[in-house]
């Protein structure tokens, strides 16, 4: 007789099941202000466990590498048709691994190793992958970076008018990790047209947003824009690339064979959940609900003293200068942790400190709207996080966090 395998987890490896219990429970008693963060959602979880997730299969829908790909094929091309018609674009790729390997691809569809780029430098809101030197992006290509006006922290258009006139690039980007301001993209795609560039938005962090009509769509002003499924878009880890329909084989080809070899189909499959979802009434009340919660945690911060990077959001992101505190980011993240409260150190905008021991703390508020907190919750929030930075024990605030997470339960309400 054939003899299955035990399939439970707690049976077959008891450590990890453990590991998986105790992350559920961490989950569960902490408030997450990360704001690369979202709460995982049962539907996709089970489409990312699905046996999808064991599928090879490289090369697009109806041209494989492999056989037996009839299904596979079919969930990839739901999962492109979704992300078309909820960002209306002309072309989707939903196969990059993650945000940076869909940039990674972007630039080896529309450039050549040496060409130059302008980009968002990262000390002012942009990302690793937009040239730093310590990515390989850097290393591939001619980065120049734009930063923020010193007066408003908002991005110097003029300054990016500048150097695109004086580096001529060939791509300008656009977007970044930790910019709480909504990005004029008409004004950029103006600048990339003078100087015949073509324009990407990296839009990873404010995707849901988007998608949900809450912040303007970089669509229709961009020759690519690229984003991650797992910030506000409440999906799995992982990328997707947008371009316009002429660009469709060129950033096909970059991904597979140029960047990446089989796709993760479990990822894929929970992408085309995400993307189903992001479609919904239910999806589009969290996201408003997600930057009204920002807006109100930015209120209730600045009643305590502390100083808004650009004076305040426009999206579900608060950036907070902590000098005034007498504590750094890295100091004050440890802090927050120990008082059950989750979020990031962040450099701002020509910060004195390192990324290391930066100047700032950078939250997010996804995860408390997905949970059905609101407003009054994120004032809560900021009295519990003035009190944990101020404590010489902020572990006295755990309770009183860990009291506020139990109210509300671990993962979406909805
Ligand atoms: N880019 C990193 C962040 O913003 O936290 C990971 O998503």
């Amino acid at each position: 007789m054939n003899v299955r395998a035990p399939n439970d987890l707690g049976a077959v490896d008891p450590d990890v099941a453990r590991l998986v219990a105790q992350e559920a429970d961490r989950r569960a008693r902490t408030i997450d202000l990360i704001a690369s963060e979202s709460e995982p959602s049962a539907p996709v979880l089970e489409a990312l466990g699905s046996v999808f997730a064991a599928k090879t299969a490289e090369g697009y829908p109806g041209r494989r590498y492999h056989r037996g790909t009839e299904f596979a094929d079919e969930v990839e091309q739901l999962a492109i048709d979704r992300a078309k018609a909820l960002f209306g674009a002309g072309h989707a790729n939903v196969q990059p691994s993650s945000g940076v390997n869909a940039n990674l691809a972007v630039y080896r569809a529309l450039l050549k190793p040496g060409d130059a780029v302008l980009a968002l430098q990262l000390a002012h809101g942009g990302h690793l992958s937009h040239g730093d030197p310590a990515s390989i992006t850097g290393a591939v290509y001619r980065f120049e970076h734009y930063g923020v006006r010193a007066d408003t922290e908002t991005i110097d258009l003029d300054e990016v008018r500048d150097l695109a006139l004086r580096h001529r690039p060939r791509l300008i980007v656009t977007g970044g990790s930790s910019y709480p301001r909504a990005i004029d993209y008409a004004a950029f795609a103006a600048i990339a047209a003078e100087v015949e560039s073509k324009l990407l938005v990296d839009m990873a962090h404010v995707a849901g947003l988007v998608a949900a009509g809450e912040l303007p769509s970089p669509v229709p002003h961009a020759d690519a824009v690229t984003f991650t499924t797992y910030k506000t878009m409440l999906g799995p880890h992982g990328g997707v690339i947008l371009s316009t329909a002429d660009l469709a084989r060129k950033i096909d080809r970059a991904i597979f064979p140029g960047t990446q070899g089989a796709p993760d189909f479990g990822r894929i499959t929970a992408k085309a959940v995400c993307l189903g979802i992001a479609a919904s009434d239910g999806f589009r009340e969290t996201q408003r609900r997600i930057r009204a919660n920002a807006t109100a945690l930015a209120t209730a911060l600045a009643g305590y003293g502390d100083r808004l990077v650009s004076g305040g959001t426009d999206n579900h992101m608060v950036l907070v200068d902590l000098r005034h505190r007498g504590v750094t980011g890295d100091v004050a993240e440890v802090a927050l942790e120990t008082a059950a409260i989750l979020c990031n150190r962040n450099v701002i905008p020509f910060d004195p400190g390192t990324p290391d021991r930066p100047s700032g703390l950078r939250f997010g508020t996804t995860s408390p709207a997905q949970r059905g907190m609101g407003p009054s919750e994120m004032t809560e929030i900021a009295a519990l996080i003035d009190k944990a930075l101020q404590a010489p024990d902020p572990a006295a605030v755990r309770p009183r966090a860990e009291a506020l997470a139990a109210r509300f339960g671990a993962g979406p309400a909805q």
